[in-house]
């Protein structure tokens, strides 16, 4: 049998373009109707700073300045999500990165498309691991 797990908390992103096409209540939809909880919910437009750590493992990435540029462009909407293995569950509520690829019935595979800027505009962000979770929920909810 077993033992019982503690839920995790992970770090969401209602990037620029979701926010843009007002998607903000299907994609929150499709988290609270997987059953995990909303704990906290802001929108303001990001920092340079904050991307430059949030992205930190992609600042030599040929891509990097075009994301960053892109999630400069809007206001994003940051949550904390909570529930039993939510940062697995969530990266499959999402999908594949690159939305032209990511399945459908994923948040990705149903709402995003390229638009000519190649996957950057992917809808969500969802935190890959628990550690990274705690890394990135300290960017976005410091002290929470
Ligand atoms: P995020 O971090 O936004 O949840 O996306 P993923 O975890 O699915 O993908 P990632 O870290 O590899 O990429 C981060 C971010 O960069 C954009 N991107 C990625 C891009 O514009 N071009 C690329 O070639 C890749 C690989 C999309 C998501």
């Amino acid at each position: 049998m077993s033992s019982p797990t503690a839920p995790e908390r992970t770090l969401v992103l209602l990037k620029p373009d979701a926010v843009a096409r007002n998607l903000r209540g299907e994609v929150l939809r499709r988290i609270e109707g997987k059953g995990y909880t909303v704990v906290e919910m802001v929108q303001r437009t990001a920092t340079r700073d904050e991307l430059a750590v949030h992205y930190a493992e992609h600042r030599e990435k040929p891509f990097y300045e075009g994301l960053v540029d892109f999630m400069l462009s809007g206001p994003v909407v940051a949550l904390v999500v909570e529930g039993h293995q939510v940062v697995q569950g969530f990266r499959s509520l999402a999908g594949a990165t690159d939305p032209t690829k990511a399945a459908p019935g994923t948040i990705r595979g149903d709402l995003g498309r390229d638009w000519g800027n190649g996957p950057q505009e992917n809808i969500v962000h969802g935190s890959d691991s628990v550690e990274s979770a705690v890394r990135e929920l300290e960017i976005w909810f410091p002290g929470s």
